[in-house]
């Protein structure tokens, strides 16, 4: 009997033993490339960092995540293929550049969609939300959380935006996606697609009017510099999305993949925070940089809305009826 519970206690010891070794293995040395477009000082960047500091806690810093700010890596576009082609390993970016990859992504860039962060959060992390995310595992990447951009407003040089009828002429930097371009043509302006590494300087050398983005962009980017006006109109909530190589993920044990999608989802939830935070000061923070700001009336806002119509056609065109069903029952279960 005493033999026995020795020999028992000696298999239990060794078998733990090969366990923990076993575990230990299961997370190896690797070296993260993770890219963004926006400055160390953004939203973006701090939520990088956040997402860098979570991985290397989470593995005794045998996972080190480089981050390369200001699409120092290339444009949302170019890491795009890059993380597909398995030469570079993670990315932050807008989901409106995924559209041309995986068709579905679409969907996030009907215009009005979402009338709150609340409701946002709610169908972007539901399993409607995780069905579009699943769409580009074919096309050889991983979609681990949405991380929030925030709902859009516009600037320009030339004029403020009031009424509808204000965007006529007005030549708008649109994000590389065939809805945006579709809804600011609906608006009369003349939509002008360009990665948006190279917005900053198409502002400043007047290559465009105008843009559009979050108050937490035009205030990280600077783009007051280069924009006298700034309409209020919260056209469309954009998401950003973190990708990883479907290549090289594969290649991670579960041990490393679970590590990353944790510290993944940490990040989006302080992102969430940190961005809310800073867009509730933004508004008074870019009226001191001198912008002249107004707010378009909620029957401007109506028409607006009534104009993009026929882009919310596109995007059912796009992405297929059911999809777009799918996301619209998601939005009436939401809380406000
Ligand atoms: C845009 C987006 C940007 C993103 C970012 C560089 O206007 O709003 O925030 O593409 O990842 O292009």
């Amino acid at each position: 009997m005493k033999r026995f519970l020795i020999a028992a206690l000696a298999v239990t010891t060794l078998g733990s033993a090969i366990a923990t070794a076993h575990a230990a293995d299961d997370v190896r040395s690797r070296m993260i490339r993770f890219g963004y477009g926006l400055n160390e000082d953004s939203n973006q960047g701090r939520a990088a960092k956040v997402l860098a500091e979570e991985i290397a806690k989470a593995s005794d810093g045998k996972l080190k995540v480089r981050t390369f700010a200001s699409a120092s890596l290339g444009s949302d576009d170019q890491m795009q293929n890059a993380l597909m082609g398995g030469a570079q390993e993670m990315m932050v970016g807008s989901t409106a550049t995924l559209v041309g990859i995986a068709k579905e992504m679409a969907v996030w860039d009907t215009p009005f969609l979402f009338e709150s962060e609340k409701q946002a959060d709610y169908v972007l992390d539901g399993p409607v939300g995780q069905k579009v995310m699943d769409a580009l595992e074919a096309k050889g990447l991983v979609g681990l959380v949405y991380w929030e951009n925030g709902f859009r407003n516009l600037t320009n040089n030339v004029r403020p935006v009031e009424k509808m009828e204000d965007f006529n002429g007005i030549k708008l930097r649109v994000m590389p996606n065939p809805v945006f371009i579709d809804t600011f043509k609906q608006m009369g302006a003349n939509a002008v697609p360009l990665p948006f590494s190279e917005l900053f300087t198409a502002l400043e050398t007047k290559a465009v009017d105008g843009q559009e983005n979050p108050y937490n962009t035009i205030l990280s980017s600077k783009f007051y510099e280069v924009q006298k006006y700034l309409s209020v109109t919260n056209h469309v909530y954009s998401p950003w999305i973190v990708t990883a190589s479907k290549r090289w993920w594969d290649g991670l044990s579960e041990t490393e993949q679970g590590i990353i999608m944790d510290a993944a989802k940490k990040s989006r939830d302080s992102e969430r925070e940190d961005t809310r935070a800073e867009a509730r000061e933004a508004l008074a923070q870019i009226e001191k940089q001198g912008m002249a700001v107004n707010k378009v009336s909620p029957e401007e806002i109506q028409r607006m809305r009534d104009q993009a119509k026929p882009a919310i056609q596109t995007v059912v065109d796009t992405v297929g009826e059911p999809l777009f069903k799918e996301v619209q029952a998601e939005i009436a279960k939401a809380p406000k």
